[in-house]
Formats: structure tokens, sequence, C-alpha cells
């Protein structure tokens, strides 16, 4: 039977990947108001169709909200030394990856800028959650490497700016749009929307639209969203089993305060004063 997979969505319909076998070839498709509106198809749903309409979509193994889109294996959260980084967005994007079962690696590109420091500074934040690569697409340093560990369906991400259009073109030879880093630093965001291409070994990867940040109260995190995101922070040793790391005595983190838990406490004093500021009625669910 064929495979039906959303590749990129139109204003009024769809453009699908149809596989057969290891025959690909793309259609639109389009889908009742009602059943778009209760199903957000994103790229990389599979779909059931009727002709040329979705009628449904299979349940799907993940689905991320940035960058949009579902049932992907790997997620590459693409950083670099320009523009610059905003490590909560790697944080959440790194949390959400593994609560949801998809295997992140954090690539670190643009290492040509000769900026040693910064590649080692992501490598010691991260090194001990998830492969940290770090990449020239300019020169094609290790590109092979990164290239060995791209199996099934892998999803670029990160920040706007930071090159995962122009790794994607190195990668597999493709012309994808790349953007002027100085209109970048304005805003403006090269790829807008995520486009979903099949390499000729028929791994799948999806390019995504940038951003500059995220919004916790847009994610929806409360305390436990927070903690499952930085799962790692609670499975040190403190003196006691419940401790909310504030500086009890016996506390690990009263002597190994890593920035990753200065960030983790720093959102978890966000998230406690926008439920108070709630609670209070005061902002009507506002920043
Ligand atoms: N020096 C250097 N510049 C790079 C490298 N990779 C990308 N760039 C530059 O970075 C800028 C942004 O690249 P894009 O590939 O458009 O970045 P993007 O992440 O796809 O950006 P959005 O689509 O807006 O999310 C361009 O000017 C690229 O030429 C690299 O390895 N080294
Ligand atoms: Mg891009
Ligand atoms: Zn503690």
């Amino acid at each position: 039977m064929d495979k039906i997979i959303v590749s990129k969505i139109l204003p009024n319909s769809f453009d699908c990947l149809v596989v057969n076998n290891n025959f690909v070839e793309t259609k639109n498709f389009t889908a009742k108001g009602n059943l778009k509106q209760k199903l957000k198809i994103c790229v990389g749903d599979y779909c059931v169709v009727d002709g040329n309409v979705i009628i449904n979509i299979l349940p799907r193994k993940n689905k991320l909200i940035r960058p949009d889109c579902a049932n992907i294996d790997n997620l590459i959260i693409v950083v670099a030394s320009t523009p610059k980084v905003d490590l909560f967005v790697v944080d959440l994007m790194l949390g959400e990856a593994i609560k949801q079962n998809i295997n992140p690696i954090i690539v670190v590109n643009k290492i040509d800028l000769d900026d040693k420091l910064f590649a080692k500074s992501i490598e010691n934040e991260y090194k001990d959650i998830c492969d940290v690569l770090c990449v020239s697409s300019k020169t094609g340093e290790n590109l092979d490497l990164l290239k060995s560990k791209l199996t099934l369906v892998t999803a670029f991400g990160g920040q706007s700016g930071v090159g995962k259009s122009s790794l994607i073109n190195a990668l597999f030879g493709l012309n994808l749009k790349v953007g002027d880093l100085s209109k970048i630093e304005r805003g403006t965001h090269t790829t807008k929307e995520s486009y979903f291409y099949v390499t000729k070994n028929n791994e799948i990867v999806i390019d995504t639209a940038g951003f500059s940040n995220f919004n916790v109260n847009y994610l929806n995190l409360n305390l436990d969203g927070l903690n499952q995101l930085y799962f790692d922070i609670n499975s040190k040793n403190c003196k006691y089993k419940s401790c909310t790391h504030s500086g009890e005595e016996g506390c690990f983190y009263n002597i190994n305060a890593t920035n990753r838990f200065k960030r983790y406490k720093e959102l978890e004093n966000k998230i406690k004063n926008f439920s108070y500021k709630i609670r209070k009625g005061g902002n009507n669910g506002k920043n």
C-alpha cells in the first residue's frame, strides 16, 4: 500500500509524498475544514486519503511544536557562535526530544569562524546528555561524521541563521534558500516553513523555520513539565529526597551550580511568578 506523508503545508492544501516501495512522487491533497482544524496536520504526518482528500492521519509516534513536525527519529539542534546562541532554546528542544523518544544531536556549525572557545563551551554544557558534533557547512569539516548519524527521519531545528538550510544543502547536494546574515540579525527568517526531502538512500530530512526564542508560556510549561525537560537536575544526590535545590543544607547544587542548573532555576522562577499572576487575575495569561 502507498505511504502518504505530508511534505509541505500550503495555504489551502497539502503537498504529500506518495511512497510506493522505492518510487516516490509528490501529489497535492486537500482536507475538510473541520478535520484540518481538529488534526492540525503537520509535516511528517502519515495520511489516510480518499481520492485527493485527506480523511484522517495515522497515530503519531511523536509531535514537536518547535520545530513543527511529527514522526521523526533524530532532531539535529543546530547552534553557532553567530547569531548569538540562546541556551534556553537548546535546553527546551533537547528536553522535549528526549521526552518524546527522539534522538537529539547538538551540532555546532560554522567552526570555520575559528571560535573554538564557543564550540568547547557547548561541548562542556551538553556532552553528558547527548552527542555534540562540531562542523562547518562551509568547509565540509566533520560533515561525513554527521551524515553517518542521519538514519531514518531527521529534522533540523534551531535559531534563525545558524545554518540549518546550509547544512542540508552541503550534506545532500540540495539548493535550499540560504539567508543573508545581516538580515537575519535584523530578525528576518529565511526558511518560512518546514520542508521535507527524501534522499537517494530513502532517508528523510526536514528543514524547518528558525526562531529567535521560546516563550515558556507558549509551551504551556508548568513545574512538572519543567522537571521533565531538565530531567537530569533532580537525579543528583542531595541530602533530602525532596530537595528543592534552593540552598538546603547538603544540596548537591550548593557547590555544583552549573549554567544549566541556573537556567533551570530561572525558568522555575518565571513559571512560579507567572502562575502567581494568573491566580491574582493579573495579566490575563499574557507575559
Ligand atoms: N562562516 C560560515 N557561515 C555559514 C556556515 N553555514 C551557514 N553559514 C551562513 O549563515 C547564514 C545563515 O544560513 P542559513 O542556512 O540560511 O540559516 P538557517 O538556520 O537555515 O536560517 P533560517 O532559515 O532563517 O532559520 C548564511 O549567510 C550562510 O552562508 C558555516 O559553516 N560557516
Ligand atoms: Mg533555513
Ligand atoms: Zn538539592
